[in-house]
C-alpha cells in the first residue's frame, strides 16, 4: 500500500476539508466565513477536479451581493466567534449577514477561467452570474475611481493587502484614540509577529466604526472617510475583470454598454500610479495626492491588469535572481521591509499566480514560467501556508489554506 500523499492529493484534501457547503473558507480557525477574493481563487481550485462546484463557489458569493452592487469582502454565513470584528460589528446592510467593505475584484477573471476549462457546462452560469458581475463592475466605476480613473481602496481590508506600507500614510492620518475597547481574536490563532499591530487593527475598526455610523451610505463616506487611496491591486483587478467581462458580453453576445468606454478609464488610471521618481506603479493618497513610494507585489499585477512595462519587466527579473523566495510583497531593499509580518515582505503565492497570468498573456514567458517554478518549489517545500517568509521560505500565517492549494491544483502544481 502506498502511504504517500502528493502535494495534488493534499491540495485538494484541502478545499474538500474548507468547504462548508457552498463556500469554502480561508483556513479553519482564524478565517471561519467566506472571504471574496479567496473564493474567486478557490473557483479556480475546484475546477481541475469538480468544475459544478467551482461554479458553486461564485454562485454563493454572488448571493451575498448589496442591493447597490457591492459583493461585500466576507460574508458571514453562519455565527463564530473565533473570527472579530464580526456581523455585530460590521453592521452590513445585504441580504447576507457581511462585511461593508468589498475587496479586489477577481470573480469575473476566474469565472472566465473557470468557463474556458468546460464551455459547455459553463455556459449557463456564466449567463446567469453576468449581470451581478457588471452589476459589481459598475458599483466600482460609481464609487471608487479617483479623478484619474484609478480604482481606491477605502479600508486596509478592502485592497486585501491589510497591513501593507503603502497605506501608512493615509492611515497616520486616522484618529483612533476613541476606538473604544475591543477583543482580537486573530493573535490567539497564530504568531503575532505574523501579523498587524495594535496600531494597525485600532485604524482598521475606526474605518469600520465610522462606515457604520454612516450606514455604509457610500456618496456620506465619499465625505467622512478619512481613508481613500489609489492603489495598484484595485486598479489593475478592476481593469483586468472589465477586459473580462466585456471579452465575455462579446463572446456570449449578451448586451453590456459601456465596457469599451470603461476599460478605456480604467487603463488610464492604472497608468496613473505609474510613480516615475520611484519606477514601478505605486499607491496614491487619494486625499493628499502623495505616492506611498512602495514597491509591493500589486506592483507586478500590471501585466494582468494588460499594460506592459519594461521597467517592472527588469524589476521581476531581478526579484526572480536575488529574492529567494519571489514575489515579495514589499520591496526587501526598502527601509519598511519586514520579513514576516503579513503584508510587509512576505511572499503569497496567488499574487504570484495573478503575475505569473499577466507575464504569460503579454508574451514574459520565460519569467512566469520561472515564478511558476519558484511557487512550486515554495509551496512543495514549505507546505499550503497562508504566506511565507521570501528570504527563507518558512510558513506564516494561517496553515491548510485555501487559496494557496487552489493555486497548487490550477498553476503552481501542474505538469
Ligand atoms: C481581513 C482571508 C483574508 C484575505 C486578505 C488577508 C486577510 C483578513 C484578516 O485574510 O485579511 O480581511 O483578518 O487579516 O489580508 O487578503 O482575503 O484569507
Amino acid at each position: 500500500m502506498n502511504y504517500y500523499t502528493t502535494p495534488s492529493e493534499s491540495a485538494r484534501n484541502i478545499l474538500i476539508a474548507n468547504d462548508r457547503g457552498g463556500y469554502t473558507i480561508p483556513t479553519s480557525g482564524l478565517y471561519p466565513y467566506q472571504w471574496n477574493w479567496d473564493s474567486a481563487v478557490a473557483a479556480l481550485g475546484f475546477a481541475e477536479f469538480d468544475i459544478d462546484r467551482a461554479w458553486v463557489e461564485l454562485e454563493t458569493l454572488f448571493s451575498g451581493q448589496w442591493a447597490d452592487g457591492m459583493v461585500p469582502h466576507i460574508l458571514f454565513h453562519k455565527p463564530d466567534p473565533g473570527y472579530f470584528p464580526g456581523p455585530d460589528v460590521w453592521g452590513g446592510t445585504g441580504p447576507i449577514a457581511s462585511s461593508g467593505v468589498t475587496q479586489p475584484p477577481l470573480a469575473a477573471t476566474m469565472a472566465r477561467r473557470v468557463w474556458e476549462k468546460d464551455r459547455v457546462v459553463g455556459e449557463a452560469r456564466l449567463r446567469a452570474l453576468f449581470p451581478a458581475m457588471l452589476a459589481w463592475h459598475r458599483w466600482f466605476m460609481n464609487w471608487r475611481l479617483d479623478e484619474h480613473g484609478a480604482v481606491c481602496t477605502t479600508h486596509p481590508w478592502e485592497a486585501g493587502r491589510d497591513n501593507a506600507p503603502d497605506w501608512d500614510g493615509a492611515m497616520a492620518g486616522i484618529d483612533a484614540s476613541d476606538v473604544g475597547e475591543y477583543q482580537r481574536r486573530d493573535t490567539s490563532h497564530v504568531n503575532s509577529a505574523d501579523r498587524p499591530t495594535k496600531y494597525d487593527y485600532d485604524r482598521y475598526i475606526k474605518l469600520v466604526q465610522i462606515g457604520r455610523e454612516a450606514g455604509w451610505d457610500q456618496a456620506k463616506l465619499l465625505e467622512l472617510n478619512p481613508f481613500r487611496v489609489a492603489d495598484p491591486t484595485m486598479s489593475f483587478t478592476t481593469l483586468r475583470a472589465a477586459r473580462d467581462l466585456l471579452t465575455i458580453s462579446q463572446e456570449l453576445g449578451i448586451a453590456a454598454e459601456g465596457l469599451n468606454a470603461d476599460v478605456a478609464r480604467l487603463e488610464a488610471g492604472a497608468r496613473s500610479l505609474w510613480n516615475e521618481a520611484l519606477g514601478a506603479f505605486d499607491a496614491r493618497d487619494a486625499h493628499t495626492g502623495e505616492w506611498a513610494e512602495s514597491v509591493s507585489n500589486a506592483s507586478y499585477l500590471c501585466w494582468y491588469g494588460g499594460i506592459d512595462s519594461s521597467q517592472m519587466l527588469d524589476r521581476v527579473k531581478t526579484v526572480l535572481t536575488t529574492v529567494p523566495h519571489p514575489i515579495p510583497s514589499y520591496d526587501p531593499n526598502m527601509p519598511k521591509f519586514d520579513e514576516r509580518r503579513y503584508w510587509r515582505g512576505p511572499t503569497w503565492a496567488f499574487m504570484n499566480m495573478l503575475a505569473g497570468f499577466g507575464l504569460a498573456e503579454m508574451g514574459h514567458g520565460v519569467e512566469a514560467e520561472a515564478l511558476r517554478l519558484k511557487t512550486a518549489r515554495l509551496i512543495a517545500g514549505h507546505g499550503f501556508a497562508e504566506y511565507y517568509d521570501p528570504i527563507t521560505g518558512s510558513p506564516a500565517g494561517g496553515n491548510s489554506f485555501t487559496w494557496t492549494a487552489a493555486v497548487w491544483l490550477h498553476w503552481a502544481g501542474r505538469n
